[in-house]
């Protein structure tokens, strides 16, 4: 009798959404080495795991993604085609061609590439929910870097006055932009939430079920007034800080992909692994040839960009 495959240590459905997510990004900076999309782009590659993980956890929440969103967007909502659409500027785009990679809204779905600026808005937000009582919360995505925004402990200080249903969910991947985030950040992010008084969770791990296992208790005593709540990723940014910018070394890139998921995880059962990984990078191959082929957009109509 042959043995059972080894179990995957993500679902599937988990492993379907990682390796989409991966493909999607390893797309786009495709497209703009190609000079096929215009504006700039700054790529998750490295931390889908986070927005996978969390995804289920935040369904009926209001989310605060940052530059850094794509993967926030493709987990939560199933709709490659519309982002794609509003990064390429074409028809049916999130937000119609306006927005971009950075700028997306949907009713309770709002990126800025401001950094910092989401915190004291879904503060607001919080304390709307808190004052509806339907136990929904905002989560706020942030980098490490964006702890230098005086805007964060703006909203951090409310939050914590006023028990808000706040979470940060902060991506810290030692990097913010091209400064090392032992050269911008004195302390540490769990030093600061202490500060306020606001609980904090440090996650080290990248296994989607374990990320869910940890989290979706303390978003339960956030949900139940147990006020706001800062989660630490420590994560690795596998890309360039947006297209073509990495100042790090080929020593230090080659440390980090060797900790990436991608191959750990294929090195448990490949078959399997690839068998998910085609279909993914597939169905993306798909959803380009789809929106390439689409009318111009938005601000793009009748621009160079139209042609491309
Ligand atoms: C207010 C503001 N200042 C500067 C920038 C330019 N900028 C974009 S991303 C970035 C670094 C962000 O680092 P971090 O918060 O660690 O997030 P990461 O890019 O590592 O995901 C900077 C300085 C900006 N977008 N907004």
């Amino acid at each position: 009798m042959a043995h059972p495959a080894p179990p995957l240590v993500v679902a599937r459905a988990d492993l379907a959404a990682l390796l989409f997510i991966r493909h999607f990004e390893t797309a786009l900076l495709e497209l703009f080495a190609q000079g096929r999309v215009a504006g700039t782009t700054h790529t998750c590659l490295g931390q889908e795991y986070i927005p996978v993980a969390l995804a289920p956890l935040l369904a009926g929440d209001h989310v605060f993604s940052n530059h850094r969103g794509h993967g926030h967007y493709l987990a939560r909502y199933d709709d490659p085609a519309g982002l794609l659409a509003e990064i390429m500027g074409r028809a049916g785009g999130v937000c119609g061609g306006v927005g971009g990679s950075q700028h997306l809204w949907r009713p309770d779905y709002l990126s800025t590439g401001v950094q910092g600026q989401s915190v004291p808005v879904a503060a607001g937000v919080a304390l709307h929910l808190q004052q509806s009582g339907r136990g929904q919360l905002a989560a706020a995505f942030v980098g490490d870097g964006t702890f230098g925004e005086g805007a964060v402990y703006e909203g951090l200080n409310l939050a914590a006055l006023w028990r808000l249903p706040l979470v940060l969910f902060v991506e810290n991947n030692g990097i913010a932009q091209s400064t090392p985030t032992d050269r911008q950040l004195a302390g540490t992010i769990a030093g600061r939430a202490a500060a306020f008084g606001i609980a904090y969770a440090g996650v080290d791990t990248d296994d989607v079920g374990e990320i869910r296992s940890a989290v979706g208790p303390l978003l339960a005593a956030v949900r139940d007034g147990g006020g706001p709540l800062i989660v630490e990723f420590r994560t690795r940014r596998l890309g360039p800080h947006s297209k073509g910018d990495d100042s790090r070394t080929p020593a230090e890139l080659a440390a980090l992909r060797s900790a990436d998921w991608y191959a750990r995880t294929r090195a448990l059962d490949p078959v399997t692994f690839d068998e998910i990984d085609e279909r993914q990078r597939a169905r993306m191959a798909a959803v380009l040839a789809d929106v390439a082929n689409r009318e111009p957009a938005g601000q793009w109509a009748g621009t160079q960009w139209a042609a491309a």
